[in-house]
């Protein structure tokens, strides 16, 4: 097994005898963390220089490992950039990746192999606490909420899950552990569907009286069943005494992330944890309220920065720091209204949750897809900054790498291996990355090209310029990473080459 993860170590390879190559694996193979917030900008962490926020956990990795400026998740909505992320697929190669809603059938398909997959083939234990949204059970509509949810993570290389379905606007609203719904009364069944109403069940839209706890935004729609005094998208009936409780999901998913960490401190581990902060509703635990001064998303960002706290303190606490190499990340870049009245627009400041870059979650423009990347593993990592261009779906391979574990073929066809580049041995990451939003883009660290789209320039409800034209657009990042000026016009060879780069991956 494992050359190259010996070498990494510092081991070299004459420890690698079959006699003890298993424990050796089991004593030094690092674990892995993935800590994937939900719609946190690049600007929304202040070990990113907005001098507005003050996250110190995250800080704390930040200054433990590197932190990149030129990282990329592969989509700018949730569900497309986590296919991608766990699967080293493209999700624009698939047209059923879109964001997913509350009944979707599982979008991975069990026949896939799966990043946890991998560690799982390698001798980890594999978990996923958190926002999961890529669909459970064979088909859209066909999960059994009340029984065993099947197929389900376990049948993607997770060991052990703990999550929400979808979102947390979303319905059901509910912990799925371990493919079944937690605290469910036998005799109140939980019902779903995102096509009609459940007759006696009160909808936000014609019930605003019930609203109690947030409003949604006029024209978002989030105006269907009500739960908890917050009117979400889809409808539900029953499963009363299972219903999560808004201000505690990021104490309860922290600690089954921490307990996770602890039941394995003796053994390998990847851990998926992806929190549901900064995502809407907000509704941060009463401790972080009013703390941020920015209203319920700065509040929900200070909530995140506790969550980081308390996976750093374990490790600390079990010594398995140093040992430990965790990737944070977001699943997209930020918005700021998106769908409740939680004065987050109010109360915004001077605060730029997209950084230097223009757009936000939904958009082709950087903002949508650029996002913040800490990669901390003391052991062997040293800090530092890079700039080196790197994109989520490349964690696949270089992990596999890391591993020494070769991949299918068919396996991760997108995913390429970047080691040196995570690991920060050199500056030089992927020499382009290609990113959606609607359209495709495809980005050196100085050029980059958006195809032209039909789709809308401006999304007026959530305020953000989504970088759709049906022009060509190019802009030089080098110079001008706000994407203010289209050079198009003045570099046909440049275009030329990105799109000729772009027809080719398309037709692979
Ligand atoms: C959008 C929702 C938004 C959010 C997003 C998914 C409306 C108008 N907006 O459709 O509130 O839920 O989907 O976010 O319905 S994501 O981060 O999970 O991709
Ligand atoms: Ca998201």
């Amino acid at each position: 097994m494992n050359k190259n993860l010996f070498s990494l170590l510092g081991l070299g390879t004459t420890l690698v005898t079959p006699a003890i190559s298993i424990y050796a694996q089991q004593t030094k193979s690092p674990n892995f963390i993935f800590i994937l917030a939900d719609d946190i900008g690049y600007g929304d962490l202040s070990c990113y220089g907005e001098k507005t926020i003050h996250t110190p956990n995250v800080d704390k990795l930040a200054s433990r490992g590197i932190r990149f400026t030129d990282a990329h998740a592969v989509a700018a909505t949730s569900t497309p950039s986590r296919y991608s992320l766990l699967t080293g697929h493209y999700a624009w190669r698939r047209n059923d990746t879109g964001i997913a809603t509350g009944d979707a059938g599982m979008i991975i398909r069990p026949e896939q192999t799966t990043i946890a997959d991998m560690f799982k083939t390698c001798g980890y234990t594999t978990g996923a606490v958190g926002k999961w949204h890529l669909g459970l059970g064979d088909k859209a509509r066909t999960q059994d909420w009340n029984g065993y949810i099947t197929p389900g993570l376990s049948d993607i290389g997770f060991d052990y899950s703990y999550i929400m379905a979808a979102t947390g606007d979303r319905v059901p609203c509910v912990f799925v552990d371990n493919q079944r719904v937690v605290n469910l009364d036998p005799n109140d069944p939980i019902q779903v569907s995102y096509e009609k109403p459940f007759p006696g069940e009160p909808l936000g839209k014609d019930h605003p009286e019930l609203l109690t706890t947030l409003k949604p935004s006029v024209n978002h729609g989030h105006d269907q069943a009500i739960v908890n005094g917050i009117s979400r998208i889809g409808y539900m009936k029953g499963g009363k005494q299972a219903l999560w409780k808004d201000e505690n999901i990021a104490d309860s998913i922290t600690n089954k992330a921490v307990n996770f960490i602890r039941d394995n401190k003796d053994h390998p581990f990847f851990l998926y944890f992806a929190t549901n902060d900064a995502h809407v509703p907000r509704v941060p635990h009463p401790r972080f309220v009013g703390k941020s001064g920015m209203g319920a998303r700065g509040d929900a960002l200070l909530e995140f920065d506790w969550s980081v706290g308390e996976i750093i303190k374990t490790l600390d606490k079990l010594g398995l720091t140093e040992n430990t190499l965790i990737v944070l990340t977001s699943d997209n870049g930020p918005v700021v209204d998106d769908g409740y009245q939680d004065r987050a627009v109010e109360l915004l400041g001077k605060h730029r949750p997209w950084g230097p870059f223009r757009g936000g979650k939904y958009s082709i423009f950087e903002a949508g897809t650029r996002i913040p990347f800490l990669i901390s593993w003391p052991a062997k990592v040293k800090s530092g900054v890079s700039n080196a261009l790197v994109s989520q779906v490349d964690l696949f391979a270089s992990l596999s790498a890391l591993m020494g574990k070769e991949i299918k073929k068919g396996d991760a066809p997108d995913s390429k291996n970047y080691l040196s580049a995570f690991l920060g041995e050199t500056k030089k990451g992927r020499k382009y990355i290609i990113e959606q939003a609607g359209t495709l883009s495809v980005s050196t660290s100085k050029w980059k090209y958006i195809a032209p789209g039909n789709g809308p320039a401006y999304n007026k409800l959530t305020n953000t310029e989504l970088g759709n034209s049906k022009e060509p657009q190019l802009y030089n990042l080098k110079k001008d990473r706000g994407e203010k000026e289209n050079v198009a016009s003045k570099h046909a060879m440049e275009i030329e080459t990105l799109k000729a780069i772009l027809e080719k991956e398309k037709a692979l």
